[in-house]
């Protein structure tokens, strides 16, 4: 038996907050898990260290599975982002640890290698079509082969996805940390939205891209859970020309039954699942042939074990990958991405936005990108270690995602 010896929680805040869990074995064997839930972190890491920690102590590492279930069956209270986050974080680490023992990077355990490398997409973004061509250049000359299209929208201050614009305060801001106000209080920042408005432009600014850059790139673009059903079949429809490689987050998440009237309209592809934490957020979308891709993140959805059930039920019904991989997944949370899309048969895509150098000295990773493709290297277990000194050094910073509001103040999704 391979016992847990010892279990902390790690909150560190290098340009962003981020949660690990760490496991070590009786033998003195470390695996790291990323339990990083963006805007709510100290929920994941309270739930960790007072829920969880206590039970792993003793138990054989090596049992991922049945660790799994007795974490996930024996809270009664199941699924939901904090407890899934903590589960995660517990699966990866052990995963870690397994594969430190067998003395081989992770991937090898999980099905060997069956690409080359991970085709990764990244996020290119504009106030406007100058900038946001600016944007697409930077990524292509950085390798990316396939590229996110997110745009300001005339008469918003402030868009989902496109960096450095004007918050409503006032402020400047890279769009994915969630942030402060300017007043330097806790609370989220208020962003105004306006669904018609959007629906006219976003068509046009995908036949500029187009226009410039030719019918060959892969382009993808987010909509982050705004629409109706009817709305997000139009825009589907009308981004048709355009030749899409998907259609990200059309309505709210936690209606499956809205994409069978999306599907039903518009052939454009369609992606889901950043914010499930469960196969059973996608078992209409899968078993119905919803959607193309399934877009869950290993942090939120129970980590290696659950999301390998996950993309192994896709592939059944022909449905491929494309694990969410922004920067509040951290190193440790992209890296166990990475080894599972080396492997999966019905690998489609990986997000990729590369992390800060401040946060890339608190976790070094062996992963790698070159001419468009990510690979987790070829260190043992996750290839992610972490450097303690340097995360004491960024303590936690409260911070939330903004809110969103429509135009006559009503709350909208963001
Ligand atoms: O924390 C929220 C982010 O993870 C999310 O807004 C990023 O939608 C996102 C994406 O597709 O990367
Ligand atoms: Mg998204």
């Amino acid at each position: 038996m391979t016992a847990i010896a010892a279990a902390e929680v790690i909150v560190t805040s290098p340009g962003r907050n981020f949660v690990t869990l760490k496991v070590t074995t009786a033998d003195g064997v470390v695996g790291l898990g990323d339990a990083t839930l963006n805007g709510r972190e100290l929920a994941v890491a309270v739930y960790l260290a007072d829920h969880v920690i206590p039970l792993l102590i003793g138990r054989d590492a090596m049992n991922t599975e049945d660790t799994w279930q007795y974490l996930y069956r024996g809270a009664y209270w199941r699924r939901g982002p904090v407890t899934m986050a903590a589960i995660a974080a517990v699966d990866m680490a052990l995963w870690d640890i397994k594969a430190r023992y067998a003395e081989l990077p992770l991937y090898q355990l999980l099905g060997g290698q069956s690409r080359k490398g991970a085709l990764a997409y990244g996020h290119a973004s504009g106030a406007d079509t100058e900038q946001l061509f600016d944007s697409i250049r930077e990524h292509l000359d950085l390798g990316y082969k396939a590229i996110r299209v997110q745009t300001g929208i005339p008469g918003l201050d402030s868009v989902y996805g496109v960096a450095a614009s004007k918050a409503g305060d006032g402020e400047r801001y890279d769009y994915e940390p969630a942030r402060r106000s300017a007043s330097g209080r806790a609370l989220p920042v208020e962003e105004a939205w306006d669904t018609r408005a959007y629906l006219r432009h976003v068509p046009t600014v995908f036949e500029a891209v187009r226009n410039e850059f030719g019918a060959e790139l892969p382009l993808l673009h987010d909509g982050h859970h705004r629409m109706t059903p009817r709305e997000a079949a139009h825009l589907g429809k009308s981004l048709e020309p355009y030749d899409l490689f998907w259609l990200e987050d059309c309505t709210p998440g936690e209606d499956q039954d809205a994409l069978r009237y999306v599907r039903s309209q518009t052939t454009t592809p369609l992606a889901i699942g950043e914010v499930f934490n469960t196969v059973y957020d996608f078992q209409t979308l899968i078993t119905e042939r919803l959607i193309d891709y399934v877009r869950a993140a290993v942090t939120h959805a129970g980590g290696i074990t659950h999301l390998k059930k996950i993309a192994d039920f896709a592939s059944i019904y022909g449905i491929k990958t494309g694990f969410h991989g922004p920067t509040d997944v951290s190193p440790v949370g992209q890296a166990a991405h990475l080894h599972l899309d080396l492997a999966l048969h019905n690998f489609g895509i990986q997000e990729y936005m590369r992390h800060s150098d401040e946060t890339l000295e608190v976790f070094r990773t062996s992963l790698t990108f070159e001419d468009g493709l990510l690979h987790p290297g070829e260190q043992i277990g996750l290839g992610v270690t972490i450097d303690a000194d340097e995360a004491r050094k960024h303590s936690y910073e409260p911070a939330y995602l903004p809110v969103n509001r429509l135009l006559d103040g009503t709350a909208h999704d963001w």
